[in-house]
Formats: structure tokens, sequence, C-alpha cells
């Protein structure tokens, strides 16, 4: 492809002052929960400016009738007292607050501390070294570094003014920090450069395409690639003169259509992207094909479809091999392929996937299993993991995964911190050959290049009921895997119940006994565990007398704190003939990744304990079970930090 020559992509200056980010907003259009917040907030407040007031909200309200009276229901962006300020929504995307702060979110935070909350920055995984970042952008392999791009506001710990940050790795756990990369500097993109994906062509361009929000907030899809191919930092970007290169179908709402895979190759040498959005409540994801990367046709019908799923974002479509432990380019097809799909749903901001057949003469998807279609089936990941993306790494043979892993404390804490949100350790992604339905995520293999020394616990035997200290000293950074052995006469002896419906989130978590569980490991725990973060297993016994496991975080006592989300979440795991349960943590201060079954199943928390910190975050052993013991074995590794630097340019 030859990529005309276009300006290159200039500093962006910005007007607005980033100390609006914490001014609070009169949100509520009249009574309700607005009007009792500020009588609650403003005894003192004069007539004068109660009228003002008034008169604001009118305006605003009124604003907002016209804007519901022409696109349908307005999406709320309120703060009702409880409730932060939505952010994303009025954009035209997913919430980018958290809205699961258990307790007043505007009431009186927790008094955090400078010590506490410095505590919370991660020690080994990706961060800017401040303000706002969201989803993974655009990463590859390029001429000896791994490129990663994410969603980042230069200005402010909040999400608004969306640009691509851009840093370098050699290894996936040191990074350099370069300059962003593009910025909102046209009027195709001048509400946001937002999320999009990067192609290698064989001649060696780089292509990214990306969606930009419009001056009018539309968005559309926008072409980018290196001013230097030489560079391989790729420092400089250059904006395709001809865009925008797509806007939104006929008929589909212009906030609704947005970011654009990783192109692949047909057969016949032609090139096809997918751009997620929804008609209705269906979500769907439409196919274009290009020769140039700069003409494209959409091809009748759509590559998948789900009604009730709403608005998919951040789609991924990529191959993965049924027999083979490698990974897979992105145009590879046919024999002894699946072809994945992953949809991000902006109505529950979790990820879902799937796995079935691509039919590229139909330019169709279709679910082995409709049951496990995408948006209704299996996530990746059961607790904070969204707007995901993979890239195919040439140099070693394997898929990455990156996901976005957002806080769940309050944005106050946020802007105290002056920084939001963190990248999840890439993952590498295969097919789990052993049960067809799910993939084995696992963090890379250079991230074990941090591990400290190790402490084995082998064979301890944890009776119903115990609870056991594990003997290493700060555990603020590990990497700690763990497996279990149920004592086999309790496990057949015990009744089966067959009205038992488990469930993590609603069956009662780490303190609710059953007979065969919970047990597991207790990480960011203070010697006395006023505070603790738990990851277990529970086993139930179905009516037919097979078992049934889940894997579960619990974190209703991970923090004293009242502003921080304490929910507990998980998911069944399948354990297949032969296999014990077993367990991976990675904990790096407030967040803590969770693979069971070698990554069949994995839940992500942000927890924010107040003591369980520093040398007082130690790590325990439990059972909770009432009729079985477990002989647990476990290894605990320390994990160094990893350099992570500034740009020099
Ligand atoms: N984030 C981007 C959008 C995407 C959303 C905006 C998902 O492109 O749909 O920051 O978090």
């Amino acid at each position: 492809m030859a990529v005309p020559e276009a300006t290159v992509v200039v500093a962006y200056h910005r007007i607005e002052d980033p100390s609006s980010y914490n001014t609070p907003l009169l949100h509520n259009c009249g009574g309700g929960g607005g009007g009792g917040n500020l009588r609650s907030r403003g005894r003192w407040v004069t007539t004068t400016i109660a009228l003002a007031c008034l008169l604001i909200v009118s305006v605003a309200c009124i604003g907002l009738f016209t804007f519901t009276s022409k696109h349908g229901p307005a999406t709320v962006h309120v703060s009702n007292g409880a409730m932060p300020v939505s952010r994303g929504r009025p954009e035209g995307v997913s919430e980018k607050t958290n809205r699961l702060v258990v307790g007043d979110a505007n009431g009186p935070p927790y008094p955090w501390t400078n010590n506490m909350l410095t505590w919370q920055r991660t020690g080994f995984h990706f961060q800017p070294e401040k303000n706002w970042m969201n989803d993974p952008n655009g990463p590859m392999y390029y001429k000896g570094f791994y490129h990663f791009f994410y969603q980042y506001n230069p200005n402010g710990a909040v999400w608004g003014d969306i640009v691509w940050g851009h840093a370098v790795s050699k290894d996936f756990v040191h990074w350099t920090h370069l300059p962003v990369a593009l910025v909102p500097d046209q009027w195709y993109d001048q509400n946001g450069v937002w999320s999009g994906s990067a192609t290698l062509l064989p001649d060696g361009q780089v292509i990214i395409l990306y969606t930009g929000s419009s001056n009018e907030s539309a968005q559309l899809q926008n072409l980018a690639y290196p001013a230097n191919l030489s560079d391989p930092l790729l420092v400089d970007w250059v904006k395709y003169p001809g865009n925008p290169i797509i806007g939104p179908p006929k008929g589909i709402y212009k906030k609704d259509f947005r970011d654009p895979t990783t192109a692949w190759r047909t057969s016949e040498g032609k090139w096809r992207i997918t751009v997620g959005s929804k008609a209705g409540r269906t979500g769907a994801a439409f196919v274009y094909e290009t020769e140039d990367f700069k003409t494209y046709r959409l091809l009748p019908g759509v590559l998948h479809a789900v009604p009730g799923t709403g608005m998919w974002e951040c789609v991924d479509f990529f191959p993965v091999s049924i027999n083979s432990k490698n990974g897979l380019d992105t145009s590879t097809n046919g024999k002894g392929v699946k072809h994945v799909m992953k949809v991000s749903l902006d109505d529950d901001r979790h990820d879902y996937y799937s796995v079935g057949t691509y039919d590229v003469i139909a330019n169709t998807w279709t679910p082995d299993n409709p049951q496990n279609d995408v948006g209704i089936g299996i996530r990746y990941d059961y607790g904070v993991f969204y707007a995901s993306k993979t890239f195919y790494d040439q140099k070693k043979g394997r898929r990455i995964l990156w996901g976005w892993i957002s806080e769940s404390d309050s944005e106050k804490s946020d802007v105290l911190k002056g920084w939001a949100s963190v990248q999840s350790i890439p993952r590498t992604l295969l097919l789990d050959q052993k049960t067809g339905t799910h993939l084995l995520q696992w963090p890379v293999e250079e991230i074990e290049s941090l591990r400290l020394d190790g402490k084995d616990f082998n064979n301890i035997k944890v009776e119903a009921g115990a609870v056991i200290p594990l003997d290493v000293e700060s555990s603020s950074q590990a990497d700690v895997v763990a497996e279990f052995e149920v004592d086999k006469a309790a496990v057949e002896a015990v009744e089966v119940s067959p009205n038992e419906e488990f469930n993590c989130a609603s069956s009662g978590g780490a303190s609710q006994r059953g007979s065969l569980g919970p047990f597991g490991i207790l990480v960011l725990a203070d010697p006395s565990r006023s505070e603790q973060t738990s990851l277990h297993f529970y086993i139930s016994k179905t009516s037919s007398g097979s078992l049934k496991t889940s894997f579960c975080t619990d974190q209703s006592r991970s923090s004293q704190a009242s502003d921080v989300n304490k929910q507990i979440y998980g998911s069944f795991v399948p354990v297949l003939q032969g296999e014990k349960l077993s367990m991976r943590i990675l904990v790096d201060h407030s967040i803590v990744e969770a693979f069971a079954q070698g990554g069949r199943t994995s839940i992500t928390s942000r927890v924010y304990p107040t003591r369980a910190i520093y040398h007082n975050a130690r790590i325990f052993l439990f059972n909770n079970a009432t009729d079985a013991s477990v002989l647990a074995s476990v290894k605990i590794w320390p994990m160094n930090s990893a350099s992570i630097q500034a740009s020099s340019h």
C-alpha cells in the first residue's frame, strides 16, 4: 500500500482549565436527589445564589429536553447524592466512573492518608506517570519493541480529553513512556481520539485505525500511520488527509459505531476489519473490506449480532489453533483453526468471548454453542477487566491479551492520588483444548523475571474452619501459586444438595460455610485480619452427584474504608477428571489478578486496604468448609518492581 504524504501530527494545546475537573457540578433537573443534596450541603446558601442555581438548572433542563426529543431518552449524567458524576455516557461511550462505590461517594470520604494512597500505586503493572488511562489500543511488536498505546487524559485523573498515550518495552515488564502518539487536532476527532487497533502489513507498513469522536460527537473511523518507518520507537504519527475513512452505516446512530479491529487478510488478498455497533438493543459487528486502507466497502449483513446485548465496544476477532500451543497471526484461517469473537458490553462493562466458526464467504461468525454466545456466555474475567484487545506477537509466536483495569474506589480518591487505572499484566491466550469452550489466559512468562527468592509451603493440612498464616514478610508485591486437594472421603460422604445453586456473588462469600468450601488464600490481610481479600474455591454436589466448582473473590472485608467497592464475585470453573484445584495470584498493591485451573477462569480485583499495607500485607491459607479438610501446597515469590521510565523525547 502506498500511503500518501500528510502533515505530521502537531502538538495539542489545551485551552480548558484542568482544575475544572474538581469543580462540583449541579446536575439534577429539579427536585429529587439533586435538590436534597443541595439542601443538606448548603443551608448557608443565599437566596440570590439559590435563584442563580435554579436558573442554571432550568437552562440545563431545557437543553436536556431538546436533546431528548431529538435523540430519544437521554443518557443519565447526574450526581444524585450517592453517585459520582457520570463520565463517558453523555459523550456516547460506556460509563467511565465507578458507579458501584458503597456508601456515600459525595458524603465525607474516608480519611485517606498520603501513606495509604501512595501504597496503592503498583510496582509491576503498566501505568502512566500520572492522570487517567483507559482502553489498551493498537498493541504490536515492531523492530524489537512491544508498542503499547492507551486511552489517556493528559489533563487529569478522570476520563476526558482523550489522546493516545504511548510506551515501549522489550519484554512486557520494563517500559519507557514516549510522547503521546495521537491527539485531537482535527474536526473528525476533536472530541477525542478513541480506541483502535494496529495492523502490520506484509510490505512493512504499519496501519492504525481509530475512532474519532468528531466536533459533533459522531463516531468516525480514521487512518494514521508512522511518519518514519525506520524509527523503531514510532514516535511520530501522521493522520491520513482523506480522513474520516468510514462513517456510521445508514440507520445507525452516530454515537453507536466505534473501535475498529486489527485487519485480517482473506484468501483473495483483500483486508477486512470489523466495527462494533448496535441497532435497538441488538449488539452487532459490521465488516468492511479494503485493498488500500483508504477506501472501504461495507459487506452485506453483519459478522454477528446478539439481541438484548446493547452496544458492542472494542470488538476483537482472532483465530486460535485447536491442536497447537502457538498463537496465530490474525489472518490465519482454514483447517485446525477456530475463531474467537470478543465484545465489551457497554451496558455492564464486562468482556465476553465465545469460540466459533468464521465463514469468510458468507461474512458470518457462528458460535459453537449458542448458549455461550458473546455477551451472554463466558467472560475473560469475572472481576474488573474491560475494553480488552489482543495482538499477535510475531517475536514469540503467541497471542497476547491486554485489558483495562479501572479503579473501584471513589473518583475523589483518584483525584487525590493523581492517577486512575492500570493495565492487566499482558496475558498469553490459547484455546483450552480440553474444554474447547474456554480460553486459557496466563501472565506472560517474562513477568517471572521479577520473582525474588520464593518460599515453599508443602502439603499443609488445613482443617475445616482453620486459618493458617504463611510466614512471608510484606506481600504487597507477590506471585503466589497454590494447589489444593480436598479430602476424598469427605467429598464422597457429603450429602447431595439438589437445590443448592451456588453463586459467588450471592451465596455469602468467604465467611459463609458450606460442606465443601469455601477454602483458599487470603491476600492483603493484616496480621489480625481486620482486612483481608479472599480468593477461594467452593465445591457443590449436584443432584446427579457430580461436583461443581466455583472460583470467587470476596472483597467485603478488603478495606475499613466505606468509599470503595467491596463486591464478592467469581464464576464456575470447569475442573476436569484428574485435575487438582489450582490457582495463581499476582498481588501488586491495589490490584490482584487471579487465575484458576491454568487460566480457564480469571478474576481481577482492585482493593484499597487501610491497614493491610506495606509490612502489614500478609498471606493466609483458610478453609471454611464444615465437612472437609484440604491439603494445600503453596509457593510465594516476592516480586521486584518493574522499571518504568519517563521518555527522553
Ligand atoms: N473507550 C473509548 C471508546 C470505547 C470505550 C473511549 C470503551 O472508543 O468504546 O475512551 O471503554
